[in-house]
């Protein structure tokens, strides 16, 4: 009998895939963690049955969420990533020869072990030594004064349920500006504009309270369900416009969906979306 693993939006949608084995299944202090091989996007991570990544997918969603903050802010060299327990955040931002430190803030040690042993594909850069990983909550860490500017952050977290709520608050994001470089720039992924409308629409809203330039942009990561996807890039000083051309011609020749095109592309908002805006 064929398995199958499905990630239900609101009890009216199902996003499943055909299972061929479980890899991993544990609850951990904050959620349940697993890793499927599913026939068609290859090995998956599920927290509390909630699709995050898979092997097929993953770029169209990590380059991203990481390129266009990259190859825009002035510096790179201190860079601040909040979630990616998959490691796929990481690898990318460790592309660049200029990034010489990133901490890493996962709440949940037993997703980056688990990642670690069944999907080192996605995180192929946990031993670079400019990697620091911690393990604690990415909120307490948005409230340090103790810490020494960061160029880029990057919120690669989860959806607004569970451990992943208080990502999405005012609070969260003054306290990240707080951790900003002046020119720094943020990053975060900001949910589905179709399914997930109204925490997409508040998440922009919350943001223009505490940054100058707010851009939501978009693509489509198959996994999630109704495949359309966004992120938010947040400055304010830079704009997504201002890319850098030899850094993005750099980054260009190892990507596999992120180009300039794609990139400024991916800046233009669907009309319902300007309008409610
Ligand atoms: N609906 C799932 C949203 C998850 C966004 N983060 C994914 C983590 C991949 N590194």
């Amino acid at each position: 009998m064929a398995l199958w693993y499905d990630e239900v939006f609101e009890d009216s949608l199902r996003c499943g895939l055909k299972v061929k084995r479980t890899l991993f299944s544990e609850q951990s202090a904050f959620q349940r963690v697993e890793i499927v091989e599913t026939e068609l996007l290859g090995k998956a991570l599920a927290l509390d049955g909630l699709w995050m990544t898979s092997q097929r997918d993953e770029k169209y969603y990590h380059e991203l969420l990481v390129h266009p903050v990259m190859t825009t802010a002035p510096s790179i060299r201190r860079v601040l990533i909040i979630g990616g327990g998959d490691g796929g955040t990481a690898r990318e931002v460790l592309r660049y020869p200029e990034v010489e430190h990133v901490d890493m803030v996962e709440i949940d040690g037993m997703v980056v072990q688990a990642c670690k042993q069944f999907l080192p594909e996605i995180g192929s850069a946990w031993d670079d030594p400019r990697l620091n990983v911690v393990i604690d909550d990415g909120i307490k860490w948005s409230k340090r004064t103790d810490l020494e500017p960061y160029d880029v952050i990057i919120i690669d977290g989860s959806d607004p349920v569970g451990p992943a709520v208080g990502l999405f608050d005012l609070e969260f994001y003054q306290g990240c500006q707080n951790l900003l470089a002046k020119d720094g720039v943020f990053v975060t992924q900001s949910e589905s504009p179709m399914l997930f409308r109204d925490v997409h629409l508040d998440m922009i809203g919350v943001m223009k309270k505490t940054f100058k330039n707010v851009h939501p942009y978009y693509g489509t990561v198959m996994i999630y369900p109704g495949g359309a996807w966004s992120w938010t890039y947040a400055s304010n000083s830079v704009s997504p416009r201002d890319i850098i051309a030899e850094r993005a011609a750099f980054v260009c020749e190892v990507t596999e969906i992120y180009n300039e095109d794609i990139h400024l592309g991916a800046f233009a908002v669907p009309n319902h979306i300007r309008r409610a805006l």
